[in-house]
């Protein structure tokens, strides 16, 4: 099945780039739900924003819409609402869904539109060469921030959360079996559905050997259904670790329930 999945389309990232490690992800995920008949490949549709994130529609062999820069969750959203059957999934960047479609990504959340979205969160603008975006660190240093970033960066979780998110959860591309797992969670689950997934650009800002020391899995009593203790968690700032899990998951009506009654 997995084998299924996959495109003829010479793949262009930068050799050894992790956007690959979320690739492989996706079609073990997918493969598996398509495999155990919870799934249809026809109903299936991938859409992705620009950046390098983007070129994953080239190597899925599934329905897919490239959109412009930050639009995918409008196209998206557009797509469920029109034809409620399908499963939509996007792959965004950081730059694309926290700076461009940040619009786009609130009014989603607060929908609680029944689309997954998976956000490539690489802390820059990759595809332009390495720009300073909403998630880079305070004093990143790049091409439009020669000397440091002066700004704090967004909690996009916490926004996410507040925001009205359903399923807010956060993975690390280089855990493929980790990141599989929840795009499996974030497709289970009807509304929002909203995964961070830490994907270090091994060309303008390797981070994976900080990465690999300051990740780990949350246990129970995650996921919660609890916002306050939801919160706290994505907030937390222990030693400088970075909780990975399921952090949020309640149901509540979909935007799309409400419009086709
Ligand atoms: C409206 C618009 N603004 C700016 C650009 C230029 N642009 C193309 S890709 C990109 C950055 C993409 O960064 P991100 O979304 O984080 O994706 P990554 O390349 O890191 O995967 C920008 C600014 C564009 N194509 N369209």
């Amino acid at each position: 099945m997995e084998k299924n999945l996959q495109t003829t389309t010479k793949i262009t990232w930068c050799p050894g780039c992790t956007n690959s490690q979320i690739l492989v992800a996706f079609r073990q995920a997918v493969g598996e739900l398509i495999e155990g008949g919870k799934l249809k490949q026809e109903n299936l549709v991938a859409f992705a924003g620009i950046g390098c994130h983007g070129k994953i529609s080239d190597y899925i062999n599934v329905n897919t819409f490239t959109s412009l820069h930050g639009r995918l969750i409008s196209a998206m959203t557009g797509a469920k609402c029109a034809n409620p059957k399908l499963t939509i999934v996007g792959f965004s960047g950081d730059g694309d869904s926290y700076d461009e479609g940040l619009e786009h990504l609130v009014h989603a959340a607060k929908r609680n539109s029944d689309v997954n979205l998976f956000v490539h969160d690489n802390r820059l603008f990759a595809l332009t060469t390495g720009q300073f975006d909403a998630v880079s660190p305070k004093g990143f240093k790049g091409k439009s921030t020669p000397f440091g970033s002066i700004e704090e960066p967004l909690n996009p979780l916490l926004l996410m959360i507040s925001a009205g998110a359903t399923f807010v959860a956060r993975t690390y591309a280089g855990d493929i079996e980790g990141t599989k797992k929840i795009m499996q969670a974030a497709i289970a689950h009807k509304g929002f559905s909203y995964v961070d997934i830490i994907q270090p650009c091994i060309t303008f800002f390797d981070s994976r050997d900080y990465f690999k020391d300051a990740i780990y899995w949350i246990k129970d009593p995650f996921p919660t259904d609890d916002q306050r203790r939801a919160i706290e968690k994505v907030t937390e700032k222990i030693g400088g670790k970075i909780p990975l899990g399921i952090f949020y998951n309640v149901q509540k009506p979909t935007f799309e329930e409400e419009l086709w009654k």
